[in-house]
């Protein structure tokens, strides 16, 4: 299975594919220059996580790297209130690409530890992703932090696994 991780910088990609593969978070993170590829076995399925730089300057890279893959990750700082639209914006961007047409997107609401992350409603809302009805479209609320709602993220991803 294969899957890329896109979002803005500082979302939480790179804690994410962490702690999904060890389940270690660290506080002190460098930002993602380019891409990182990581695999990692969760039971009989081997995942291939690409992990991709969030910055303005590597957005031109997502499509490329989100191609032919089994899902796409969106991560979301969900208590960055001020970059939400341009969260939503380079979303809906992405999914605008002919040759992404119909791969599932899981968008993730990280870091629901801080006191102002907004709601799986709220980012739902607040994202539009219910004008997203050409793919199947799931949004969860995680904290990669203290390790909530991972194994719901996990189980998404693996009944995608075989659906390519
Ligand atoms: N409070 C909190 N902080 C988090 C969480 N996940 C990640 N962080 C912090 O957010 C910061 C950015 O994390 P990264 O994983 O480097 O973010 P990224 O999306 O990979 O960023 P780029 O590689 O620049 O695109 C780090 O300081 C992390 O410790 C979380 O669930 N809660
Ligand atoms: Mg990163």
């Amino acid at each position: 299975m294969e899957l890329t991780l896109v979002g803005l910088q500082n979302s939480g990609k790179t804690t994410l594919v962490s702690v999904i593969a060890n389940g270690q978070f660290t506080e002190d993170m460098i930002p993602t220059v380019g891409f990182n590829m990581r695999k990692v076995t969760k039971g009989s399925v081997v995942m291939k996580l690409w992990d991709l730089g969030g910055q303005a300057r590597f957005r031109s890279m997502w499509e490329r790297y989100c191609r032919g893959v089994n899902a796409i990750v969106y991560v979301v700082d969900s208590a960055d209130h001020a970059k939400l639209p341009s969260s939503r914006m380079e979303l809906h961007n992405l999914l605008d690409r002919q040759l992404l047409a119909g791969i599932p997107v899981l968008v993730l609401g990280n870091k629901n530890d801080l006191p102002e992350a907004l709601s799986e409603d709220e980012l739902i809302d607040q994202l539009e992703l219910k004008s997203i009805t050409n793919r199947e479209v799931a949004c969860y609320s995680i904290s990669a932090k203290n390790s909530v709602n991972i194994d719901l993220t996990l189980q998404w991803l693996m009944k995608h696994a075989s659906s390519k």
